[in-house]
């Protein structure tokens, strides 16, 4: 079985034991995949969020999926695309390894992330899909206890370069 897949889909209807968001430092919710998740929780959801006190951009913090099929939600907060020069490629790198380790410090075994910092953020896809795909193929190389990491396109463009990035990547290994 691969343990990283790609899939067409909408992220709030996925079954895996947890679903990343891709949020604000504010985690009060937005637009684009943050909103769905937000809509399809519940407004416990929000009401546990306001007790985080917001997270830096590439950080990671873990909430309860309240009506969503997922048990928890791994809020992260992608870098705002400004130009290439100012960090962003780490701080998308570092969103899907803090993400990826909470999930271990929490016991989960399945995880689906969105395309982080793409929609409102404005990072070029095919940029974040070798930086997201380099990242959890890293990952589930060091460790074995995630069974398995979805990676949730809303859009055959996102779909094209995440099959893309994985496709270059597993080629060279
Ligand atoms: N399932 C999966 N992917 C989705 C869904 C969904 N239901 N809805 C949208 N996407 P964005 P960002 C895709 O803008 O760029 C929010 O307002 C979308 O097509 O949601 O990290 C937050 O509060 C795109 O490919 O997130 C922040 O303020 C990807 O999710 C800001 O937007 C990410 O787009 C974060 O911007």
């Amino acid at each position: 079985m691969k343990r990283l897949e790609i899939i067409l889909g909408d992220i709030t209807k996925v079954e895996t034991d947890a679903i990343v968001n891709a949020a604000n430092k504010t985690l009060l919710g937005g637009g684009g995949v943050d909103g769905a998740i937000h809509k399809a929780a519940g407004p416990e959801l929000l009401e546990e969020c306001r007790r985080l006190n917001g997270c830096e951009t590439g950080e990671a913090k873990l909430t309860k999926g309240y009506r969503l099929p997922a048990k928890y939600v791994i809020h992260t907060v992608g870098p705002v695309w400004r130009g290439g020069d100012h960090g962003e490629d780490g701080l998308l790198a570092a969103c899907y390894r803090n993400s990826l380790r909470l999930a271990v410090e929490y016991g989960i075994k399945t995880i689906a992330f969105p395309s982080i910092s793409t929609g409102a953020y404005r990072f070029p896809v095919r940029r974040a899909a070798r930086i997201a795909i380099s990242e959890i193929l890293k990952f589930l190389n060091e460790d074995k206890s995630i069974e398995k990491v979805l990676m949730v396109c809303f859009d055959n463009e996102a779909f094209k370069a995440y099959e893309e990035a994985l496709r270059e990547m597993t080629s060279k290994a």
